[in-house]
C-alpha cells in the first residue's frame, strides 16, 4: 500500500465512507427515511467492498505468517483488542506457548494450538490484537479478520474491566468485513434475470422494506431485472448482504476475561450478556463452562464406526460439521474413494426408526449415531 496512487484511493474511499456514515448518523430512522437510509447502506457496502478488495490488487491475501494450515475437525479463532488475554487463554487451554506480556500488540502473527474434546480435535488460533478501524485497513486488522472469516467459531475475548462498548466496536469491525455473528442467512429469495423488471414479493409484513426501496437499492447495484422474495421481516442490510453475497455466518461466544479483578456483584451483571462466558484465563477459572459452550456452538456431530462383528469404537468418533452429515459426507471424511465401494450402511441411533436400519448414501446422520458400512 505504499505507492502514492494506492494510498490516495484508499484515503478518498475512507473519506467517502466517513461522509456516508455521518449522514446516516444524522438521519432519523423512520418510515419516511427508510428508503434513503437503504440507499446509503448500499453505497456504504459497495465502498467497503472496494476498500477490502483493491482493484487490480488480486483481492489481498491474508499476508505472510497469517495463514496457518487448517487441521482437526473445527477451527476456533480468538479475536479482541490488545492485552485482553488471548495468548494467556491459548497457553492455559491448549498448553501451547504464545508470548504473554503486559504491553499491547505482543502477538504479531497467528499462533495455533489444538485441544481434544469429546473425541474431536479442535484447532485454536490466537490472533494479534485488533484496533478500531481494522476493517478499513488499520494495523494488522485486515489480516486478522481475514483469518477470522475462515473459523467455524469466533471467540471475542473482552477484558471485564474495559467498557462493554468494546464489544460493539469489535462486532462492527467484523461486520464491516462481511462476517455475521450468531445470525442465520436472511430468508430472501434473489434471482437476477435478463428482463422483466424487478418482481417483488413479500410473504409476510415488512417493517422496513417496500417495493420502491428494494428497487432503488438494487438500482444502486445496476440491477434492474430480478425476482426478490422476502420470506421474513427483512432489513435493508439483509437485502444488501444477499446482493453482495460473500458473507460468512459464524457463531460467536463472548469470553469475558479477568473476572479475578471484579466483585461477585459485578459478575452477576456480566452473566446477563447473551452468548457470554466469564473466565479468568490466568487462573484457569470456568474453563469447563467455556469448553462446553465451545462444543455447543460448534454443533459438531460424532459418528462412531462399528466394524462387522465388533463393538463400536467409542473413543475415536468421525467428527462432521453441522449440515454435512449424510452417509456420503461420512464416507468422504474417511477417504475420498470410499463412496465408490459403498453398497449400503447399517445405522443405530437417533437418526433412524429401527436399530439397526439399512440406509443409503443420502441418509442424514445425527450426533452419536453408530454406523457400519457394507461394501459392494
Ligand atoms: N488479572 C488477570 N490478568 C490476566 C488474565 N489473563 C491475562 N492477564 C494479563 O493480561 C496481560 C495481557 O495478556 P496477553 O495474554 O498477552 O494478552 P493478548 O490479548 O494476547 O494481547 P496481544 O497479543 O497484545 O493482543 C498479561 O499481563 C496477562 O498476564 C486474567 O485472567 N486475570
Ligand atoms: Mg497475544
Amino acid at each position: 500500500d505504499c505507492s502514492f496512487g494506492r494510498n490516495s484511493t484508499k484515503m478518498s474511499l475512507l473519506a467517502k465512507i466517513a461522509e456516508i456514515e455521518n449522514e446516516m448518523a444524522r438521519t432519523q430512522k423512520n418510515k419516511a427515511t427508510a428508503h434513503h437510509l437503504g440507499l446509503l447502506k448500499a453505497r456504504l457496502a459497495k465502498l467497503r467492498r472496494e476498500l477490502i478488495t483493491p482493484k487490480g490488487g488480486g483481492g489481498g491475501g491474508t499476508g505472510e505468517g497469517f495463514d496457518v494450515a487448517k487441521t482437526g475437525d473445527a477451527r476456533v479463532g480468538f479475536v479482541g483488542f490488545p492485552s485482553v488475554g488471548k495468548s494467556t487463554l491459548l497457553s492455559n487451554l491448549a498448553g501451547v506457548y504464545s508470548e504473554v506480556a503486559a504491553y499491547e500488540f505482543t502477538t504479531l502473527t497467528t499462533v495455533p494450538g489444538v485441544i481434544r474434546y469429546k473425541g474431536a480435535k479442535i484447532q485454536l488460533l490466537d490472533l494479534p490484537g485488533i484496533i478500531e478501524g481494522a476493517k478499513d485497513g488499520k494495523g494488522r486488522g485486515r489480516q486478522v479478520i481475514a483469518v477470522a472469516r475462515t473459523c467455524n467459531l469466533i471467540l471475542i475475548v473482552l477484558d471485564v474491566l474495559k467498557p462493554l462498548g468494546h464489544k460493539k466496536l469489535i462486532e462492527h469491525e467484523l461486520e464491516g468485513f462481511g462476517i455475521r455473528l450468531n445470525k442465520q442467512p436472511p430468508n430472501i429469495g434473489f434471482k437476477k434475470k435478463d428482463k422483466g423488471g424487478i418482481n417483488f414479493t413479500a410473504t409476510c409484513a415488512q417493517s422496513e422494506l417496500d417495493g420502491d426501496t428494494v428497487k432503488s437499492i438494487l438500482a444502486e447495484y445496476k440491477i434492474h431485472n430480478a425476482d426478490v422474495t422476502l420470506r421474513s421481516d427483512c432489513t435493508a442490510d439483509d437485502l444488501i448482504d444477499v446482493v453482495e453475497g460473500n458473507r460468512v455466518y459464524i457463531p460467536c461466544i463472548y469470553v469475558l476475561n479477568k473476572i479475578d479483578q471484579i466483585s461477585i456483584e459485578e459478575l452477576d451483571i456480566i452473566y446477563k450478556v447473551p452468548h457470554c462466558v466469564p473466565i479468568s484465563a490466568h487462573h484457569r477459572w470456568n474453563f469447563d463452562d467455556l469448553l462446553e459452550k465451545i462444543w455447543d456452538y460448534l454443533h459438531l456431530v460424532r459418528i462412531y464406526t462399528k466394524p462387522k462383528g465388533q463393538l463400536p469404537d467409542y473413543t475415536a468418533p468421525v467428527v462432521l460439521p453441522d449440515g454435512w452429515t449424510s452417509v456420503e459426507d461420512f464416507c468422504l471424511k474417511i477417504h475420498k474413494n470410499l463412496i465408490k465401494e459403498f453398497k449400503y450402511a447399517l445405522v443405530w441411533g437417533s437418526s433412524v426408526k429401527h436399530n439397526p436400519q439399512k440406509v443409503g448414501k443420502d441418509h442424514v446422520l445425527e450426533d452419536e449415531d453408530v454406523i457400519q458400512l457394507v461394501k459392494k
